[in-house]
């Protein structure tokens, strides 16, 4: 009897054969950065064992405090990425500018953009972690690559996804034709296909948002909450739960499986920046596989996938999850 289950490899060649959503160099693509979150899972389950947990003593571009896993995460991806001739240049949150491919090394079309290890606060206390990716095409025309290529509003990704490193090491992917799941295999070494076309429930009674912060937010985001703290009893009629990991790509992958709502959205604490997350490679990528699974992600004025970057690192207020509830917030922005 062959097997039934169908790996990622032979997941990219059908989707491939079937609709050309996935060219060849995409698909290397998406097998390389798979195989790197493989290592990367190994990594992070030796844990102390493996001398990589506390800090590197050294900061990233952000001014935040790098963990030892951020920057071997970061490595990895660089090592596997960069000599298989799929990409121009690469860029993550640990690195200031971006990662031309040596001269060494065939150039690709494809630029690749990832947070390496999300949620590094959870490192050291066992806490689902995660890397998030996306690809956009490098603008044609111009020989060579730079930052302002990168530039490009979500709408113009052609792949993201992310891979949740808890009980199970869970990839998510979309190329466009929905949202698609893996779950790491470790006798086989494989990525199997656990799930197609995902699908986040309209409306929820989840909310995700770190309520330390209520008296730094906006009204409209106080509103919400609120509402969904009065209960039954309140205007929204119905009583609600909260969650929050402090982990994006755990948060989100609750929801894309579960439905929800999760917000980090502008505060006063820092009233210069928009919000803490980062847009190119957590918003995004986060973005587009909750608008593919049937969900809204905006910046509670706009959607995420319009708005034009104008430098690699740049912040954005996010607001995510179940379409009815990302709709009612994003009214009260707009009253
Ligand atoms: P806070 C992790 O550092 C992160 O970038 C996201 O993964 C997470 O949602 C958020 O920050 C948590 O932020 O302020 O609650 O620690």
């Amino acid at each position: 009897m062959a097997s039934r289950t169908i790996s990622l490899t032979r997941y990219l060649v059908e989707q491939q054969r079937i609709d050309g959503l996935i060219p060849g160099q995409l698909r290397l693509l998406l097998e390389v950065v798979a195989r790197a979150c493989k290592r990367i899972s190994q990594a992070v389950n030796k844990g102390a064992v493996g001398d990589i947990l506390g800090a590197a003593g050294s900061e990233n571009v952000q001014g935040e405090m790098q963990k030892k896993l951020d920057i071997i995460a970061n490595e990895v991806l660089i090592e596997a990425n960069e000599w298989g001739g799929h990409l121009a240049a690469m860029a993550s949150e640990e690195m200031e500018g971006i990662y031309v491919v040596p001269n060494r090394y065939p150039q690709g079309e494809y630029l690749l953009l990832f947070d390496p290890l999300d949620g590094s606060s959870n490192i050291d206390v066992n806490v689902s972690i995660g890397t998030i990716f996306s690809v956009l095409k490098k603008p044609e025309g111009h020989p060579g690559v730079t930052e302002e290529d990168f530039l490009q509003p979500g709408s113009r990704q052609v792949a993201a996804g992310y891979c949740v490193y808890g009980p199970q090491t869970t990839l998510v992917l979309t190329v466009g034709d929905g949202v698609a799941e893996f779950t790491l295999d470790r006798e086989q070494g494989s990525f199997i296909l656990v799930q197609e076309n995902m699908r986040i429930p309209e409306d929820t009674r989840e909310f995700a948002i770190n309520m330390s912060n209520m008296r730094h937010w906006a009204p409209p985001v106080k509103r919400y909450i609120d509402e969904c703290l009065a209960g039954k009893d309140g205007p929204r009629g119905k009583d609600f739960n909260m969650r929050w990991i402090a982990s994006m790509v755990a948060d989100v992958h609750r929801i894309i499986t579960r439905g929800g709502i999760f917000m980090y959205p502008w505060d006063k604490r820092e009233p210069e920046k928009p919000g803490k997350l980062r847009l190119m490679y957590e918003a995004n990528p986060m973005g587009w596989l909750i608008e593919q699974a049937g969900g809204a992600a905006t910046n509670g004025m706009q959607r995420i996938l319009d708005i034009q970057p104008t430098k690699l690192h740049e912040r954005v207020s996010v607001i995510l999850g179940s379409k009815n509830e990302v709709e009612r917030v994003t009214s009260y922005h707009r009253q």
